[in-house]
């Protein structure tokens, strides 16, 4: 029985497979490295509402580069502002039912307080 020349083309395996296979896995893992790097970076956002003279919470950790939303679900105003951890803000005067928006560009702890209302106190950490 004679080999036909197919038969003999089976017989060594392409060397370039494995070569193909090493190339996927780095492509694969460089693909993934790069969505994790991706989703690190991704600044969030978390809402705190502010209702019966007080934060919905007392605390609060966050990354760097978060942003929190303040709402004002109170019938009155209130006035936000962050003195401590190197980090200054100040809110206008905010009316009920209004959103205000403060930028965490560094990490720390920091604590948002309220000039009408000084019982208020919200602790941020910023990782
Ligand atoms: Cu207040």
């Amino acid at each position: 029985m004679s080999r036909s020349p197919l038969r003999q083309g089976d017989a060594s395996p392409p060397p370039i497979t494995a070569n193909l296979r090493a190339r996927w896995v780095w492509i694969v893992a460089f693909l993934l490295l790069a969505a994790a790097a991706e989703l690190a970076g991704a600044a969030a956002t978390h809402r705190i509402v502010q209702k019966g003279r007080a934060f919905g919470v007392g605390e609060i950790a966050i990354n760097r580069g978060d942003t929190l939303l303040f709402t004002n679900e109170d019938e009155f105003l209130h006035q936000i502002y962050v003195a401590s951890g190197g980090m200054t803000f100040d809110s206008n005067e905010q009316p009920p039912g209004q959103t205000i928006d403060v930028h965490f560009p560094s990490s720390g702890a920091f604590t948002v307080r309220c000039h009408i209302h000084p019982k208020m106190l919200l602790t941020v950490h910023v990782q």
